[in-house]
């Protein structure tokens, strides 16, 4: 599918830094399981202009050989061999609560939505962090979809499980499926991504595949992988590690160098 190759980061976003225009990258082109450019994604939209890319992104080889999802490992080096065959498709995702219009969403329909890339840097509360070239689109394009109802206020977010497929997540210490919510403000902030692929190809199983969520200005437990459901509530809702420890993860965890997790 076709995608706007525009390219931004968004690291200044938590320390109140600067941003300046940044040119998007020439088409790439791949075969196979690759996603498509287009070669001229247009003029940036205004929002766009005030943003830079400043770090160099991780190599591909350490954004999918280091990893968090527990429903495979707590071992970071061992989630991608033990979700090498977690099946992505068919999927969907269903999309409901206080809206309009409530659907269902396949594949199909999900990359029929333009995507563009998008350079985060992406911190976990561990104390480590990557650059990451996303492909995705906006959040708000899917709610904006289904018309969220003026008594909507948050958005619920549910991961995949099927303990058949997750043998090791026994041993994850958590209670699954692994949820994860925001504020309806911040899922509609344009900066909200839902990613589809990284490095212009499609999403490897080990980083949320098919369609994970990407908030760059949160600590790496809020990007919830591979998404099923997506609810619109009128209260907070229930997250993972705030179930899991709720002295150490708050609800809105935005990253704060200033303060320890
Ligand atoms: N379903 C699910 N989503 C998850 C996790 C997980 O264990 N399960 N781990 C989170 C954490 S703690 C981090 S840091 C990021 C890691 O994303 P990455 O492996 O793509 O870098 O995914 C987040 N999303
Ligand atoms: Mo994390």
């Amino acid at each position: 599918f076709f995608m706007k190759s525009a390219i931004w980061g968004g690291t200044a976003l938590t320390t109140g830094g600067v941003y300046q225009a940044f040119k998007p990258q020439a088409s790439v082109e791949k075969t196979g399981e690759a996603i498509r450019t287009v070669a001229d994604p247009g003029s940036p939209r205004p929002w766009e202009e005030a943003l830079q890319a400043t770090d160099t992104p991780n190599a591909f080889e350490e954004i999918a050989g280091y990893n968090n999802y527990y429903e495979f490992s707590t071992d970071k080096s061992a989630v991608a061999g033990r979700a090498k065959n977690f099946v992505t498709d068919p999927w969907s995702v269903e999309i409901g609560g206080l809206v309009a219009k409530p659907r269902r969403m396949d594949l199909a329909e999900l990359r029929a939505i333009e995507t563009e890339e998008r350079i985060y840097r992406f911190r976990c509360v561990e104390g480590w962090s990557m650059v990451i070239p996303w492909v995705g689109f906006p959040l708000a394009r899917l709610l904006e979809m289904v018309e969220p109802t003026s008594a909507a206020t948050h958005v619920a977010f549910e991961t995949y499980y099927d303990a058949k497929q997750m043998p090791y997540s026994k041993f994850s210490g958590l209670d699954l499926p692994y949820v994860e919510g925001l504020r309806l403000d911040e899922a509609m902030h344009p900066l909200t991504l839902l990613a589809t692929g990284l490095y212009g190809k499609t999403l490897p199983n080990q980083n949320g595949a098919p369609i994970r969520l990407v908030v760059p200005w949160k600590y790496g437990f809020k990007s919830i992988k591979s998404v099923v459901r997506i609810v619109l509530t009128g209260q907070e809702p229930s997250t993972t590690w705030n179930l899991a420890g709720p002295q150490e993860y708050g609800f809105y965890s935005n990253v704060n160098p200033a303060v320890d997790h």
